[in-house]
């Protein structure tokens, strides 16, 4: 068999569920890549393979690029004087009803010019693909009128076009109520289902549809209006639900065959059976409950007990999780939730890629699958949790190419 590239000399975190081993690992490895995809893996010495090129990883460890499978990467200005009133002792909850929040960064977002939004977008995408990270998610929600949520989903698109990263769009329109519509979440509602959405999915600017499920964001039946006209459209929906209260909105998200459920704090044990009915993810955020100083943990070992696959993200965003480090949100995710160095790799890597539906394609080394691959300087996967910013990719391929 001919490729295009081999790898040789790894050890593999394939992340394959179907493996016995720990991490999927496969020691004295080969890899072997052609047209962008991997075509075998496994145990150097019953390799196949030939090729005119060839790279020896010196013993490194091969894992499947990374996926960061929930971001805001894209806004203006940032709000570190905001938070500095909360270490003051004003609450998250208390700066948004007071019209900062969401609502300072979306006056900013809709001053700046899309030249302006790529280029803080894209100095922080590059800390992300230097430590790894070959697709990301990037949600629009602070822009709340069509305009402005066009260009956030349109800088999305073009930092997509100019990296060589995947990048996954997402219309989060029901993110705030904007001034416009103070006291009137209905109408804006209103103008998501019959403007916003509808034009924006015309433009093809929407992978999956995103909601904020909560007191100081929208209710139950308002994200049931949006989820309804994104499942007419034909549009994948996901939901940030049970961050710091319960509205059950990770039901809601599982009653729509939604990709995945983000944050839960909040969430009971007894919504967690649908969600496993329903092929949800579990996306947690260790990231927002450090930033936010929460205490009330997400319920951890029922996701586990239940069988709910759990995936890990940064939710890079400038006001409850200014961490743009997939790495250290590894090591939080361990420290702060309990996670295993095992289950947060595979939260950013099999689970990540099934909470943005790239199930099939990304996040396991395997045959058939994209050739997004990093190669680590470690002696065992799991240095990547333990360390902060101790780890740096020694190369990093994405659909084969070198990055
Ligand atoms: N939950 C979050 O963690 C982000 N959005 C949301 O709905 C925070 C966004 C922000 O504070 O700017
Ligand atoms: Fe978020």
């Amino acid at each position: 068999m001919q490729a295009d590239l081999i790898i040789k000399n790894v050890q593999l975190a394939t992340m394959d569920p179907a493996s016995s081993q720990a991490y999927g690992a496969i020691e004295s490895a080969m890899v072997g890549i052609k047209g962008g995809k991997v075509i075998w893996a496994g145990n150097g010495q019953q390799c196949p393979l030939e090729s005119d090129h060839s790279l020896d990883g010196e013993g490194g460890w091969l894992t499947p690029g990374l996926i960061d499978c929930h971001t805001h990467l894209v806004y203006g200005g940032n709000r570190a004087t905001e938070w500095e009133s909360r270490l003051e002792g004003a609450s998250y909850e208390e700066i948004a009803r007071r019209g900062g929040g969401i609502l300072s960064t979306v006056r900013a977002t809709r001053e700046a010019s899309f030249e302006q939004l790529v280029d803080s977008a894209q100095k922080r995408l590059e800390m992300l693909l230097a430590e790894g990270v070959t697709t990301i998610e990037i949600k629009s929600g602070y822009g709340l009128e069509l305009g402005a949520e066009r260009k956030m989903l349109a800088v999305a698109k073009k930092l997509g076009e100019d990296n060589p990263l995947t990048v996954c769009k997402t219309f989060l329109g029901a993110h705030s109520v904007p001034p416009e519509y103070q006291d009137k979440a209905d109408d804006y509602v209103d103008v998501i289902v019959n403007e916003m959405l509808p034009a924006l999915v015309e433009e093809e600017l929407v992978d999956a549809v995103d909601v904020f499920c909560e007191g100081i964001g929208f209710s139950r039946d308002q994200c049931e209006r949006v989820f309804t006209k994104a499942n007419e459209l034909g549009i994948r929906v996901k939901g940030h639900v049970e961050q710091l209260s319960n509205l059950s909105g990770a039901s809601l998200v599982a009653e729509f065959n939604g990709l995945s459920v983000d944050h839960l704090e909040y969430l009971e044990v007894d919504d967690i059976e649908q969600l496993k009915k329903q092929g949800v993810i579990a996306v947690l955020l260790p990231g927002a409950f450090y930033f936010l100083g929460e205490t009330k943990h997400p319920p951890v070992q029922s996701l586990r007990d239940m069988g709910v696959p759990i995936a890990i993200a940064t939710d890079l965003n400038p006001g409850s999780s200014p961490i743009c480090s997939l790495l250290f949100t590894l090591n939080l995710a361990c420290v702060q939730l309990g996670l295993t160095p095992e289950e947060a790799l595979t939260g950013v890597t099999r689970h990540a890629a099934k909470a943005l539906g790239l199930e099939g394609s990304k996040g396991i080394i395997k045959a058939g699958y994209d050739a997004d691959l990093v190669l680590w300087d470690i002696n065992h996967p799991s240095e990547l949790s333990y360390g902060v910013n101790m780890n740096k990719p020694i190369r990093i391929w994405r659909a084969g190419e070198y990055v």
